[in-house]
Order: C-alpha cells, then structure tokens, then sequence
C-alpha cells in the first residue's frame, strides 16, 4: 500500500479505468477510488473514464467530469483482467496500477495488485484504505458497498470470505445506510416483470443446461438493450435440475452473439477461453459467431456436467 501511494502521490492527474459493460464492481472500484482519492487529493485532478450510460449509475451519486490536462497521468485500472477489456485509452497514461480479482491471464500494470481469491474488487479498494485507517468519505463507501454485493451475490457466493466481512465492517463504520442501498437494487418495474414473464414461457434446456435466447427482435419487442438482456440471466438460477445456465443475446451491432453463462459447482471458465470468453469459475462469458457454435457450447458443457457425475 506505501509503494502504491508514493506513485498516487507522484502524479498530479489520475485517471480511472473499469472494464466494458460496467457491474456493480466495476463502478463500485471505480467511484470508491473516484470520491476517496478526490477527498485525500482535492490538489489532484482526478478523471472517471468509460462510457458512462450504464442504468446502474442511478445508483450513485453525482459526479463530475474533469478534463484531462496536459500533465503526466497515472492510470488506475479497476475491476479489469485483460486490456482489451479496459474501457477508454490508457495509452494516454504514462504509469498503470491494476487493482483486480480475476484470474491473472495479463499483469499489464507496472504495479499488479492480484488478488484472485477476493469476492470483488471493491473489497481489495476497501481493505487497501482499511490499512491506511482513512475513514472513507460515504459516498465511497456506498460504492464499494454495492461493489462487494453485486460481485458477491449479497455474500453468497463462495468467493466471501471473512476478508469480505471485514471490508463490509469497516464501510458500514463510516455511517452507510444498507437498508436503502439494498431497496435501491431491489426495486423492480413492471417492465421487469414483464421480461421474467417472457424467460420463463420461453427458455430451452438440453442435460443439465438452461438458457433463454433474446434476438434482436425480441429485445426491440422487450424494450431493451442487449447488455440489459443478458443481466436476467439469474432468472434460470437454483433450479435443481440445471447446474449451468445461461443468457444468449443476438448483438447485432458485432453480428455475434453475446453468451452469459452462470454455473453451480461446475468450473465453465475454461470452456467459455474456447468461445472467445473467459472470466470466473461459476460465472463467465463468451461470444459466438453463429447460433451452430451454441449447440457445441452446450455440447461441452453438457460433457462437463456428466463428467461430475461420473
Ligand atoms: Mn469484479
């Protein structure tokens, strides 16, 4: 932590990165940093990057959007295993610091702070200003809380550990009201329903996996976006009977399709790497040049299913 805030010291301009498609981690990461860093160093010009027109980011609070000046910048890159995942260009950086969970495949940082085994990356961002006992301003804690949530699963899956309750503990000490960040995610639309409706009537399912299929019409006719299609995907989870499950999405934008793929007990990282994917254990993502590369996505994870029941 010393060394990495002798090189946040060193800059006057720090940018913050997140990947594509932000999650609640990777917004958390990134407003944590954002509103702490601004808070230590309101001398510093600190600039969020990425697109910003995600529907999460009613969630957060406002925020500015800082120009970036002519000043070396160091970049801060949240919540990201890979380049090509980074959401902006850090060419313009002349220093990276990569904060992230994933499993290591691109230590692109001149300083990697890796640590596989975290639930998410907003409770490495916690622990780190943990360690230095700053207390956090709330609006970064809020974020940070969201964070460890959303990558969590509100502390469910089995990456929380009692490192994560410990990042948890020192955020609600600063004052944080859960309760209204809990009802925040949890408020629904009728639309919502409405698109629950339409996954249910329509899901497949072939040995163990289930999936629902949105095309571009069925979006259109749904009203939203690709991306807001694949986040139902737990909408076919704890069903006892399909250990993998998974959300295909037609991107017409790419003409490929987008594949969200969510698992119990069952490892399908190394499966979605084969479908120029990749991510966590029990959750991962893929993309498909044809509906045909679906049936051989289901195929091995059909294979990968009876090989535990072996
Ligand atoms: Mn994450």
């Amino acid at each position: 932590m010393n060394e990495i805030l002798k090189m946040i010291e060193n800059y006057n301009q720090i940018a913050l990165y997140r990947h594509v498609n932000p999650d609640l981690d990777a917004f958390g990461s990134q407003f944590g940093m954002y509103w702490t860093l601004k808070e230590m160093f309101p001398q510093k010009n600190i600039i969020l990057q990425g697109k910003m027109d995600s529907d999460l980011l009613h969630l957060y609070p406002e925020y500015e959007v800082n120009t970036i000046n002519k000043e070396p910048i160091l970049a801060i890159v949240l919540d990201t295993a890979n380049k090509e995942r980074i959401d902006g260009d850090i060419s313009i950086c002349d220093k990276i610091l990569k904060i992230d969970h994933h499993i290591v495949i691109d230590s692109y940082g001149d300083i990697n702070v890796e640590i596989e085994n975290a639930s998410s990356c907003s409770e490495i961002v916690a622990l780190m200003f943990k360690e230095l006992e700053y207390k956090l301003p709330i609006k970064a804690a809020q974020a940070l809380y969201l964070g460890i949530i959303g990558d969590s699963n509100r502390f469910l899956y089995s990456s929380t550990s009692a490192k994560t309750f410990e990042a948890a503990s020192y955020l609600i000490d600063t004052g944080i009201n859960i309760e209204n960040l809990y009802q925040s995610l949890y408020l629904k639309k009728k639309s919502d329903l409405e698109i629950t409706k339409f996954i249910y009537n329509h899901y497949q399912e072939d040995g163990g996996v289930a999936w629902y299929y949105l095309s571009s019409e069925n979006l259109k006719a749904l009203n939203i976006s690709r991306e807001q299609g694949s986040n139902y995907v737990n909408t076919l989870a704890n069903i006892e009977e399909y250990p993998v499950w998974m959300a295909v999405t037609q991107n017409e934008v790419d003409h490929n399709y987008r594949v969200s793929i969510r698992s119990r007990s069952i490892a399908i990282n190394e499966i979605a790497n084969l479908f120029h994917g990749g991510g966590h254990a029990y959750a991962s993502g893929a993309t498909l040049q044809s509906l045909d590369e679906l049936n051989l996505l289901i195929e091995k994870l059909k294979e990968k299913i009876n090989e535990r029941n072996v």
